[in-house]
């Protein structure tokens, strides 16, 4: 017998277009919230003394953060750089590592970065309609590198959690730039393998 609370079916609506979820609960990202995370520091701190740019907006659907659930958000991460990156959103691993989940694109183009826990690292290229398996035991970070908002949908189990301390710590193996006017990925030299 489950000791889980029987809750009432519930429908949310999402709009393709604008990213919105309703009703949801908003969390909005600023570059001062990412601060540490970009490895132009004196580009971020100028953007963050002129206008502190919103880079994303996070709305989750109310249901319990329980195992047996499953969470469910979509993001809208804005165009932008600060200094040669892309905007990116903070990047996390699930604090229960053995859970996975799905980014479903709707608008926008990006990148989806990923690194296992013995320092694989893997990208996937997002767009309307890639429907992208992030599997257990992967950080993941989204990458706007398009000149629109690049808008997903994500499922997620309600216990999987966020760490963001590991990746605030290491970093990602690579970081994707415009060069020339092109996306690139070049090598973070900030990066420390996880050990
Ligand atoms: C996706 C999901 C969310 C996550 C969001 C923003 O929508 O993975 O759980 O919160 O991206 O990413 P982050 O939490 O790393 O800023
Ligand atoms: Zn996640």
């Amino acid at each position: 017998m489950s000791v889980m609370k029987i809750m009432k079916p519930f429908n949310v609506v999402i709009n393709f277009k604008t990213g919105e979820l309703s009703p949801g609960k908003r969390v909005l990202r600023r570059v001062s919230d990412l601060k540490p995370l970009f490895y132009n520091q004196k580009a971020a701190e100028e953007l963050i003394h002129h206008d502190d740019p919103l880079m994303y907006e996070v709305i989750y659907a109310d249901v319990p953060e329980e195992g047996g659930h499953l969470g469910h958000c979509t993001t809208i991460l804005y165009p932008g750089r600060v200094g040669e990156e892309f905007f990116f959103t903070k990047g996390h691993r699930h604090e229960k590592l053995e859970t996975a989940e799905i980014y479903f694109c709707l608008q926008g183009t990006g990148k989806l970065l990923m690194e296992s826990v013995e320092g694989e690292f893997e990208v996937l290229d997002m767009f309307p309609g890639s429907s992208s398996y992030i599997p257990p035991y992967w950080s993941h970070r989204t990458v706007n590198v398009g000149q629109e908002p690049l808008i997903f949908y994500c499922i997620f189990p309600g216990d999987a959690g966020h760490d963001y301390a590991t990746i605030e710590r290491h970093g990602f193996p690579q970081l994707v730039v415009e060069r020339n006017g092109k996306v690139q990925l070049i090598p973070n030299p900030y990066w420390k393998k996880n050990v």
